[in-house]
């Protein structure tokens, strides 16, 4: 019997915004540990007062744990859902983890990259993310191929955060896309071998790509419009 079924879980409940990456990583992570957790949906344009008090630093992810304890930031909460879930996605020596942790930091700020390219407000500051976004790509590209914490085949709590990065720019059919699966053959082999987790393809709604087309479209600015013009929604 695996310690899954032995260890009694806290009840766990996600705080959410559906079109959040940061909120996707704790998704794919507790969909990974098939940890039940039960979710509930704020409008971030209008929060609730209750998630006002909850959440210091007034941000999704929160996870609320036996409905008192509230834990804020999408990487701590990860490591506590895989510290008490198995397998572990932490490799267990501390220089591995402080690496993990520093990756995980990087592609917080590839995954803000990507949201200030896709809601620039003029040109020159689409094109100044998208040069800083391919900058970022382009580094992962590089380490993938000597750094056996990103290139291993586990999946890894890295992995539950590249993943919302990768999804997003592959729903992107456009010429100005930093993301290009020829110009990034290990990163694109690692979003195939990704996109058939079933954490990963369940981690979204279906229709996701029409989501995040209303949601640009509903903003001003030059990228919102120009980007959810090219989002591929499925028919
Ligand atoms: N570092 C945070 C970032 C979370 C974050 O930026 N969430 C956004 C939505 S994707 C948010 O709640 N924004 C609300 C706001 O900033 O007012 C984490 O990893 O949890």
């Amino acid at each position: 019997m695996g310690l899954r079924y032995v260890m009694k879980l806290p009840h766990l409940h996600l705080i959410s915004f559906d079109l959040c990456p940061f909120v996707q990583r704790s998704v794919i992570t507790l969909k990974y540990k098939q940890a039940p957790f039960e979710v509930t949906y704020i409008d971030l344009a209008d929060p609730p007062d209750w998630f006002r008090e909850q959440s210091p630093l007034g941000k999704v992810p929160i996870l609320k744990v036996d409905h008192d304890t509230v834990l804020f930031e999408s990487a701590v909460i990860n490591e506590y859902v895989d510290a008490i879930t198995q397998p572990p996605l932490m490799p267990d020596t501390p220089l591995h983890q402080a690496r993990t942790r520093a990756w995980i930091e990087y592609l917080g700020e590839q995954t803000m990259t990507q949201y200030r390219w896709m809601t620039a407000a003029n040109e020159g500051t689409f094109e100044m993310e998208r040069h800083a976004a391919s900058r970022g790509l382009e580094r992962l590209e590089r380490e993938l191929a000597v750094d056996p914490l990103l290139a291993g085949h586990e999946f890894t709590l890295i992995d539950a955060t590249l993943a919302p990065i990768l999804l997003r720019y592959s729903l992107i059919d456009d010429i100005d896309n930093p993301w290009e699966p020829g110009a990034f053959p290990r990163l694109a082999q690692r979003w195939d071998a990704l996109r058939n987790i079933e954490a990963v393809s369940a981690s979204v709604p279906s229709d996701f790509a029409a989501r995040l087309a209303a949601y640009l479209r509903a903003r001003e600015g030059f990228a919102p419009s120009h980007i959810a013009s090219r989002l591929t929604v499925p028919d």
